[in-house]
């Protein structure tokens, strides 16, 4: 199991990870969310990407907010023990879904 903080991270902090994570932005300020859509070309493969990042999403045990319409997925993040707010396992996560993203 990776062993990250779940210490809300700065604003300096943030927008320091958002430089290598093209497309991802703070877009909730309330809640801390991080959010990005992707757009692929059938409902089937916006359903298989969702399928493939639940495997990381469990081997993080850190969870996405996700919200699928056909081919749409949105991807919202934050750490709910740190009072919704962004922390390191968020970045990790983040990471790893543009990792596996072929689109
Ligand atoms: N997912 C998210 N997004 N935030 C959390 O704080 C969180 C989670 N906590 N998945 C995990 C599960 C926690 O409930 C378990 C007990 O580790």
């Amino acid at each position: 199991m990776v062993q990250l903080s779940r210490l809300p991270l700065t604003a300096s902090e943030i927008t320091s990870h958002l430089e290598g994570l093209p497309g991802w932005a703070l877009t909730r300020k309330e809640d801390g969310s991080n959010l990005l859509v992707f757009v692929f070309g059938t409902f089937t493969e916006a359903m298989s990407f969702i399928l493939r990042l639940a495997f990381d999403a469990e081997a993080l045990d850190h969870h996405p907010e996700l919200r699928n319409v056909y081919n749409r997925v949105e991807i919202g993040l934050s750490t709910h023990d740190a009072g919704n707010k962004i922390t390191a396992l968020d970045v990790e996560l983040a990471k790893r879904i543009e990792h596996i993203c072929w689109i």
